[in-house]
């Protein structure tokens, strides 16, 4: 989803929130401190919480194509056609090569040497992609599509040290 959209939706569902508790913010003190709750307010209470459980669910269930984890990505987008071994470690970046095919679904099989680190991608413009954990004794697999050729970034998004801010490389896809 284009991160603009999202952020737009996510700064309008924020005022709308806002909004809303302040209001029940300044009509609670005109009100006494404690009210019975009667029958058919309740009702209308379980009716609320139901449908917004329901929303939730329902947004939860279409957005599962969209998470990182490797089976719901390769389900979406195919089994990976290459991959590429990735080691973390303070303060810099090992990857097994630099560059990566276009238009195919490539898995970085993540790894750390010493403490957690964040694998981000990010695209030619500057913009976060994806990213998964790189963390000691465990391999995390994070399958992508690279639609577009490029020199992309891979920064750390998890502080790990006086020199995380130095932790990035770069790989091209082509
Ligand atoms: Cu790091």
């Amino acid at each position: 989803m284009n991160p603009r959209l999202v952020f737009w939706v996510l700064l309008a569902l924020g005022a709308v929130w806002t909004t809303v508790w302040a209001f029940v913010l300044l009509r609670s003190r005109a009100g006494p401190a404690f009210e019975v709750i009667e029958p058919a307010e309740n009702r209308l209470r379980l009716r609320l919480l139901f449908t917004f459980g329901l929303i939730l669910l329902v947004t939860f269930a279409l957005s599962l194509r969209a998470y990182p984890y490797s089976s719901f990505r390769t389900r979406a987008l195919g089994a990976p056609a290459d991959s590429v071994q990735v080691m973390a470690m303070q303060w810099g970046w090992s990857l097994s090569r630099d560059t990566v095919p276009a238009r195919v679904p490539v898995a970085f099989v993540v790894q750390s040497k010493d403490v957690n680190h964040g694998f981000a991608i990010y695209t030619p413009d500057g913009a976060l992609l994806t990213q998964v954990q790189a963390m000691p004794g465990y391999t995390n697999r994070l399958i992508y599509r690279f639609d577009r050729t490029g020199t992309y970034t891979v920064r750390c998004l998890e502080y790990c040290g006086i020199f995380h801010h130095f932790m990035l490389t770069k790989f091209i896809v082509r």
